[in-house]
């Protein structure tokens, strides 16, 4: 029988995929979760046949240079690749794969809670209760924005964002949408579709997140297309936080423009923007879109498929690169 694949487990993984794990490769685990550096990793994955990491773990092409030869597959525990470079990764022959569809309930359930919890002040109202500083009751007390019947626009209605469409529609939330691509109308389910981000802001009640993060999605929600939002907009973002130009949303939020953010992703986490913190209008989440137990079970199995794949010789379902 030939020797099982080594594989570099960057972070630790959920027992049920450890166990898998344990069973069908010599896997290099992490079992005090450290967050390694990209030296480490380097050097961690001497021999090694794959690396299995997060989206913790920054693949630039130095790094992408600098691995053994001996690595084949990077298998991301992740949706989101933007933490690879995937041409850097496509020229020296590694392939990528990443565990989409799994985590589209999850993350679509964090979106409405942030949506929900921006717009009916629920870290505000939080705070009172937990530092004892809820004193009164009166009917202009934590008055928010009723989320029933309103307009949400999603931009980037993939995966996630179709979920969350369906998710809002129990809200009674009328849907509208930009991506690069129409739905099919079966799909659609009544959704409008606009053309452009440009067309689509400007009807959003409520905003949410939904595109990956790209070259062209990077400070796509700048200053002047935040301008073009309705006055007193909700936005939400549980997909990257490189999608949102920082200082435009927290002018926006402290001029009233927009009147609140549900944010669980940010850029450079953890160390957000400091003054998302400081403001009353914002909802923030420290990037828990996929923290449930059968999510991240299931993008741990999906990442082991992929790599099964991998290792038998077939092309893995999840091929980014
Ligand atoms: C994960 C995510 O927590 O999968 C993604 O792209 O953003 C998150 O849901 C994280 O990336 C795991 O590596």
């Amino acid at each position: 029988m030939s020797a099982k694949p080594v594989v570099l487990v960057t972070r630790k993984l959920p027992a049920a995929v450890e166990d898998r794990l344990r069973r069908d490769y010599e896997p290099r685990l992490n079992p005090d979760d450290q967050l390694y550096s990209s030296g480490e990793i380097i050097e961690l994955a001497e021999g090694a046949d794959a690396i299995l990491p997060c989206h913790t773990e920054k693949f630039t092409a130095e790094v992408i240079a600098r691995l053994p030869d001996s690595v084949k597959a990077i298998a991301n525990f992740s949706v989101g690749y933007d933490h690879v470079d995937t041409a850097a990764a496509k020229a020296r022959g590694l392939i990528v794969t990443n565990t989409p569809e799994v985590l589209n309930d999850a993350t679509a359930e964090i979106a409405m809670l942030l949506l929900i919890g921006a717009a009916r002040r629920a870290g505000e109202g939080e705070m009172l209760v937990r530092t004892r500083t809820w004193k009164d009751w009166s009917p202009s007390f934590m008055v928010g924005i009723q989320v029933t019947g309103k307009r949400l626009g999603i931009l980037g209605m993939g995966r996630v964002g179709k979920v969350v469409a369906r998710r809002a529609r129990g809200f009674d939330m009328e849907i509208h949408y930009h991506d690069v691509r129409r739905l099919d109308p079966d799909q659609e389910a009544g959704a409008v579709y606009h053309q452009t981000v440009e067309d689509l802001l400007p009807v959003c009640q409520f905003l949410s997140v939904h595109c990956p993060s790209t070259p062209e999605t990077k400070g796509l929600l700048n200053a002047e297309r935040i301008a073009l939002l309705p006055h007193g907009a909700v936005v939400v973002n549980a997909a990257r936080g490189v999608v949102i130009d920082d200082e435009a949303l927290i002018a926006a939020l402290k001029s009233g423009a927009v009147a609140a953010a549900g944010l669980d992703v940010f850029n450079d986490e953890p160390d957000i923007h400091p003054e998302y913190r400081e403001l009353a209008n914002t909802f923030l989440l420290p990037h828990i879109g996929s923290a449930t137990r059968e999510t991240r079970d299931a993008m741990g199995f999906r990442a082991l498929d992929n790599l099964d794949a991998i290792f038998s010789g077939h092309e893995p379902r999840d091929r980014v690169a």
